[in-house]
């Protein structure tokens, strides 16, 4: 049996999950209007990955014969100043949502519930990668840095994204 505290939290994690989904909807369609397609298809990638996570929290509930409860999801930003602010925007949002996996994770474990803090092993991992992935989009962002925001720069940041979008 799931502890209520616990039932709530996974529940505000699909929540979570799908403002996630709605933030890269978003950051895509921005980036179509900027004419930036590459980087629009890296992040319109993210949108079915974010759901499959609220998925598995679904799931994970139902299997528990625990209640789910979908929440109001919050609109997401829609206005960047440039790429490089919504990759960083991008950035940071996964870093609170690894605060809340290891939130979760470390309730799981006071609570001796160690079948949700198993299947929280799936996200621990996921968001590794995820803060490795665009940590790596950064570092490259600040290799064309110097050209500044200008038209070549988001070009090869595009160009760069284009590449990520078709092997990831
Ligand atoms: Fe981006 O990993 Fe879920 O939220």
């Amino acid at each position: 049996m799931l502890k209520p505290e616990m039932i709530a939290k996974l529940n505000e994690q699909i929540t979570a999950e799908m403002y996630a989904s709605n933030l890269y909807l978003q950051m895509s369609a921005w980036c179509e209007e900027q004419g930036l397609s590459g980087a629009a298809a890296f992040f319109r990638q993210h949108v079915p990955e974010e759901l499959s996570h609220r998925d598995k929290f679904i799931d994970y509930l139902i299997e528990c014969d625990a209640p789910v409860t979908v929440g109001a999801v919050a609109a997401p930003p829609t206005e960047f100043k440039n790429l490089v602010d919504m990759i960083n925007k991008a950035f940071e949002h996964e870093l609170k949502v690894t605060a809340l996996i290891n939130a979760m994770a470390e309730m799981a474990l006071d609570f001796k519930d160690f079948n949700t803090f198993n299947m929280l092993q799936f996200f621990i991992a996921e968001q590794r990668e995820e803060e490795v992935l665009f940590r790596g989009i950064l570092d490259q962002v600040k290799l064309v840095a110097f050209k500044g925001e200008t038209g070549e720069a988001m070009y090869l940041i595009n160009q760069y994204l284009q590449r990520l979008a078709t092997t990831h």
